[in-house]
């Protein structure tokens, strides 16, 4: 008995401290500021309402911020060119800027007509097996990324095409909605079959703002926040991604991309500059050219690197410090029913609406915010539809991670698109939350048994972040 009183006291003992708050640096029932991005947050400016540099940032680093500015939106050109530092494109790449999908450090879709080119998103690639830091295997003839454009010398590697189902469903008050379901084919294949092994991706660019923010949210607040074993038996057990951080030479926790499968910013970018446009830096010295493409590799004709160490830290601190945008109509009572309908119905359970930011390794204005970006930075089993059938280091091919929602009412006006998910398959803020699967479900079926009134409320809410 007494040994049962014992277990009863080390089980419970725990979440006390945690319900208590503990010294926790996240909270899901603190009322929602209309500072996102704390210190940092600047007012909406239609279009540019992503592009703006945080409204604490110093003067030296404003002007860092300028240079990085124009690195993301640089047309890189094929070597030799006049400027050296900024040739060295492709062989294969998929766009020549990193504003060419990340469109006003907004967010990219997939082709609007049927059959259409790729030009802000992109397909990752794998085949069973592991790499050496037990990421993603490559394919040994179209490496991890099918990259569909290419300098004229050698062929780009072929190119997807996007063909839709449409899936009819209803609210609970008999209202009918639709969704498009995507199914995807390889064309063009320059180097042969993907088939059979082939595992793939197709991932929308996000917004890049307030990234620096999530960087500097502390490793405590996470592990506390994970649930892996869903041990609180809510139904919801997010898993933090260890992934290869090639700066830090180690594994760390993942917090970027749509499988949280980078942990750093400096890593996410040096991968997107060699991945997307064929830019080596110190970080990925190689040329992207898989062990198949002989044309590739002898076509590689930049400096190395192609990005200095330099150039790499400034479009760094660039991606870091874009502010987040104000939050509009946050007093509105729709809004505030909204945000208690929000709490409600769990989704505030994935979307963690409240962190305070621990320190950030490199710039102090990022330290000790007050944020509400609206994810937990976890891995979440999201369902069957949702998933697409590759692991991304310990990512299954069923979990993504909780899209952070700040910013996500003023994606129409800065890219004018309202096409949400890993993917772009929803059309709308509400056709994001009908697809919500896995973990989700219940969340999922709550919002569709809401009254048609309450809907709105909900959207206005998200339409205020
Ligand atoms: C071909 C389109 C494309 C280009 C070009 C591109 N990106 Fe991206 N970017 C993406 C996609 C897709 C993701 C999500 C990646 C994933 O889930 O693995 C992403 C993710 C990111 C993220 C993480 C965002 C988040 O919310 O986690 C950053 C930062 C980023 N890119 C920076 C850059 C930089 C810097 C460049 C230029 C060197 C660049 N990107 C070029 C498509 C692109
Ligand atoms: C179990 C965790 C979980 C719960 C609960 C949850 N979400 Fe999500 N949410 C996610 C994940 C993970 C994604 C990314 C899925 C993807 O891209 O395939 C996401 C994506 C979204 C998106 C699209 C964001 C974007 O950038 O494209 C919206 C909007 C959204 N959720 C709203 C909601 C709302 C509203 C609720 C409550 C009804 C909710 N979510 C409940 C985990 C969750
Ligand atoms: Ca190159
Ligand atoms: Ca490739
Ligand atoms: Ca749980």
């Amino acid at each position: 008995m007494k040994q049962k009183l014992w277990i009863a006291a080390a089980l419970i003992f725990p979440f006390v401290l945690l319900a208590t708050g503990g010294n926790a640096g996240y909270d899901t029932k603190a009322p929602i500021s209309a500072s996102p991005g704390g210190d940092t947050t600047q007012p909406t400016r239609g279009k540019n309402s992503f592009s703006l540099p945080a409204a604490n940032i110093n003067r030296d680093q404003l002007r860092i911020f300028f240079f990085g500015n124009k690195l993301f939106n640089t047309n890189w050109v094929i070597a030799p060119a006049s400027v050296k530092s900024l040739d060295g494109l492709g062989p294969t790449f998929n766009r020549v800027s990193c504003s060419g999908c990340h469109l006003r450090d907004g967010r990219g879709q997939p082709p609007t007509e049927k059959g259409g080119e790729f030009l802000s998103m992109l397909v990752r690639l794998s085949i069973p097996g592991e790499n050496e830091h037990g990421g993603p295997n490559p394919h040994p003839a179209y490496g991890d990324q099918l990259n569909d454009r290419a300098i004229t010398t050698i062929p780009a590697e072929g190119r997807v095409i996007i063909e839709h189902t449409e899936i009819r469903g209803q609210f609970a008050d008999g209202t009918p909605y639709s969704l498009f379901q995507p199914d995807y084919h390889f064309a063009d294949l320059a180097f042969g079959s993907l088939e059979p092994e082939i595992m793939y991706s197709p991932r929308v660019a996000p917004a890049v703002f307030g990234l620096g923010l999530l960087e500097a949210i502390s490793e405590e607040d996470l592990e506390a926040l994970a649930d892996p074993e869903d041990a609180d038996g809510d139904g919801i057990s997010g898993r933090i991604n260890h992934v290869w951080d090639q700066g830090e030479k180690a594994l760390r926790t993942g917090r970027f991309g749509w499988k949280s499968n980078a942990a750093s910013l400096l890593h996410q970018n040096a991968a997107a500059a060699a991945g997307d446009i064929g830019i080596t830096t110190n970080l990925f010295p190689d040329q992207n050219c898989p062990e198949k493409q002989n044309a590739c590799r002898q076509a590689s004709l930049g400096d190395s690197p192609e990005l200095s160490d330099e150039f790499l830290d400034k479009m760094t601190l660039y991606t870091q410090t874009l502010a987040v945008p104000a939050r509009r109509h946050a007093e509105d009572p729709d809004v505030l029913a909204g945000e208690a309908l929000f709490r409600d119905i769990g989704c505030a359970a994935c979307h963690i609406p409240t962190f305070v930011t621990g320190n950030h390794p490199t710039l102090s204005i990022l330290a000790n915010q007050t944020i509400h970006p609206f994810t937990d930075l976890l891995l979440h089993d999201m369902g069957d539809e949702l998933a697409d059938g590759r692991p991304d280091y310990e990512a299954t091919g069923r979990e993504w991670r909780t899209a952070p929602l700040w910013g996500i009412g003023l994606v129409e006006a800065v890219n004018k698109h309202t096409r949400f998910l890993h993917d772009g398959r929803a059309r709308s803020i509400e056709e994001a939350i009908l697809w919500h699967g896995g973990e989700a479900e219940k969340a999922k079926e709550s919002y569709r048994n809401l009254m048609a009134s309450e809907r709105g409320q909900l959207l206005a809410f998200l339409n205020s972040l």
